[in-house]
């Protein structure tokens, strides 16, 4: 088990560095993992989510790391009784890791290569320490379809060791080549290009924060929200290194006058920059996939009029370097509201997470149905030709955000003292606006919270409410209203297929 369980670290190990030549998303791990995802049924990818929310990928990748050296073990084993299935399972393995690089998007046939000559020379491996182990056990022949080595471990428990130091040899070389190819790959980051960009004047900047945003109560979201600290979702297991001096966006399909710009006649054009929230659509009722950023970019309505949709080109899909896509009404990038190809985020250029170079942003849309990052085509098609990546998995085409408000303190579960308790929290109907915010307690009367300031509708809002708390078990509930006149709605729904929706409660125990 310990020889099938080290060459499977070897394969991985040296997939890894020979994905510095062929591509981080060929390496073994990488590859299946990235298959897995797009494959996953979505009730399964729910659930991850749910569980492991922003930490899926991690959950992914260990499990799959612990899959793999299950299966490895059972390998090892069957390999002693006949080299012959040692082989066999893990060419099985190699296959599956060149068959995965392969199909990925965007791949080369080069992306077999970490795969298939991480597989060799784990046959090589397995094989060592097969002999090795068949000596230290004193058996007279070692496994079947494996040749006679020299018999030279005299004591068994000479063997013993010798066969222990191959095993630790070989961990170490998957362990060193792993981490190499990782740090490779690593210097061809983006980060320098990054760094080296100063980035335009807004022709219109965003608006003063006014005064009255960030009211005083210990544990409420700022109404900005940190680059670091900004929830991420995306399917990519490796995060795409775009090198702003070779990135394009084409603008075709379904228009008058296709065009193809590069980051720098990009950045000539006159940007606006505006807070917009964005919002992911698998937030969970109380969730936190949901942040407010500062963005700079270039208005889509422009570059939309220039190119001159035809008739019927109702969609616009938007498709990113790892091939991921996007589809977004035509409409609501033309309708007048800031949906914009953003640069910038809270005055930096977008971090590599978040879509370096370029990405978008559109106000009211949830992010799987507008935020393109990393994001170098727009293609202009209709509803009626093309399902974006999450919905050929079922969820809806058209993804508005719903009006929701959430408690950020007190917390579910958490213990206060008797007396003025400031609730608070943040709301949100963005491109609507909210207008007002009532705080329940237990079956009491809705309360009006307080709204703080707001620089715009696109934005969410953040709301406190003074709580003369009495000893005892509480129940807080919150729900927004917004300027279509509509109050968020009580019925509870699931994120599947359009987004969860019902009113975040908090139980707290006052003392
Ligand atoms: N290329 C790419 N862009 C993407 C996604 C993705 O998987 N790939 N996910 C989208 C989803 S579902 C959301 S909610 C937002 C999240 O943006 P953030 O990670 O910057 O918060 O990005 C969107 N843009
Ligand atoms: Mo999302």
């Amino acid at each position: 088990m310990i020889a099938g369980v080290a060459s499977a670290a070897v394969a991985v190990g040296l997939g890894e560095l020979v994905a510095v030549w062929t591509g981080p998303r060929s390496a073994p791990l990488i590859a299946v993992g990235g298959t897995v995802i797009d494959a996953v049924p979505e009730p399964v990818k729910g659930a991850a989510i749910s569980v492991f929310g922003v930490y899926d990928k991690v959950a992914l990748l260990v499990g799959t790391s612990l899959l793999l050296a299950g299966f490895a073990a059972l390998v090892g084993l069957a390999a002693r009784r006949d080299f012959r299935w040692g082989v066999a399972g893990i060419a099985l393995f190699g296959v599956i890791g060149a068959v995965a690089a392969l199909t990925r998007p965007n791949a080369g046939a080069a992306a077999v290569l970490p795969s298939l000559l991480g597989a060799a020379a784990a046959v090589g491996v397995l094989r060592m320490l097969l002999v090795s182990a068949a000596h230290a056990e004193g058996v007279e022949g070692p496994a079947a379809g494996l040749p006679d080595g020299p018999v030279t471990a005299t004591r068994p428990v000479d063997g013993r060791r010798r066969f222990l130091r191959l095993s630790i040899a070989g961990f170490g070389v998957a362990l060193v080549s792993g981490y190499v190819g990782r740090a490779l790959a690593a210097r061809k980051d983006v980060q320098q290009a990054r760094a080296a960009i100063t980035l335009p004047p807004p022709a219109t900047p965003a608006p003063a924060l006014p005064s009255t945003v960030d009211p005083p109560a210990s544990g409420l979201s700022d109404y900005v929200t940190g680059n670091d600290v900004f929830y991420r979702i995306d399917t990519a297991l490796i995060v795409p290194q775009v090198d702003p001096a070779a990135w394009q966006l084409r603008i075709h399909g379904r228009v008058a006058r296709p065009m193809t710009l590069s980051f720098e006649q990009l950045l000539a054009r006159p940007m606006i920059e505006r807070y917009i929230t964005l919002a992911c659509v698998s937030n969970e009722v109380g969730g936190d996939l949901i942040g407010n950023a500062r963005w700079l970019g270039v208005p889509l309505k422009d570059l939309l009029d220039e190119a001159g949709p035809l008739d019927g080109a109702d969609q616009v899909v938007s498709r990113s370097v790892d091939g991921w896509t996007c589809g977004t009404p035509t409409a609501a990038l033309r309708d007048g509201r800031d949906a914009m190809l953003a640069v910038a985020m809270n005055g930096e250029p977008l971090p590599v997470d978040h879509g370096f170079p370029v990405r978008m942003v559109v106000p009211g849309l949830y992010g799987y149905v507008s935020a393109t990052k990393w994001v170098t085509e727009l293609e202009l098609s209709s509803f009626a030709d093309f399902d974006a990546y999450w919905v050929r998995k079922g969820w809806a085409a058209q993804g508005p955000i719903k009006t929701e408000s959430r408690i950020d303190t007190p917390r579910e579960g958490g213990a206060v003292t008797a007396g003025t308790v400031v609730v608070a929290g943040v709301a949100w109907a963005q491109h609507r606006g909210v207008t007002a915010v009532e705080v329940r307690v237990d079956d009491g009367p809705w309360q009006p919270a307080d709204l703080a300031g707001t620089v715009s509708p696109d934005t969410w809002r953040q709301w406190t409410f003074r709580w003369d708390a009495a000893p005892g078990e509480h129940t807080l509930a919150v729900r927004a209203a917004d300027t279509s006149g509509q109050v968020q709605t009580e019925a509870r729904a699931d994120p599947f297929p359009d987004g969860a929706s019902g009113w975040h409660t908090v139980s707290v125990q006052v003392r």
